[in-house]
């Protein structure tokens, strides 16, 4: 059975509490639950990881490779800071999707830089949290 990664990087985990105006109510256990259905209806498996610690992002990059057939990955700010999450991402062959809640282009300058998506296969911003379905639609249609 084909498997995909759900990746939520730092603050993620506070999603439901954090600034609800920018990221919306929904929380973490909801988007993933939401992606699971998506996933589960065409026979795909899901796993769901957040992590704060670029480290351990990094290293459950590396352990994708040859397990899953794409990443959903939001970054939270790694995204315009991690020279070694691009690397990661890089390193493997799995095609990574970046996904951000909230429009980045809407907001400081400092969010409009992605060091990542020039190594992903595409970019979902500024959907809310449909984009994690929709990247988990992309990987179920491209078979
Ligand atoms: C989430 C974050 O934590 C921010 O650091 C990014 C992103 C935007 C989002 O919209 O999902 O800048």
């Amino acid at each position: 059975m084909a498997k995909l990664l759900l990746l939520n990087g730092p603050n993620l985990n506070r999603l439901g509490k954090r600034e609800p105006e920018v990221y919306g109510s929904e929380t973490l256990d909801d988007i993933e639950h939401n992606v699971r259905e998506v996933v589960e209806a065409v026979q795909y498996q899901l796993d769901a990881k957040q992590s704060n610690h670029e480290g351990e992002l990094i290293d459950w990059i590396h352990e994708a490779e040859g397990v899953y057939k794409g990443i959903i990955f939001n970054p939270g700010a790694y995204t315009h800071t991690s020279i070694a999450l691009r690397d990661a991402i890089s390193s493997i062959t799995v095609p990574v999707i970046e996904v951000h809640i909230s429009n980045v282009h809407q907001r400081e300058e400092f969010r409009h830089t992605s060091l990542l998506a020039p190594v992903c296969r595409g970019q979902i911003v500024g959907l809310g949290t449909a984009g994690y379905q929709l990247a988990a639609k992309y990987f179920t249609l491209n078979d």
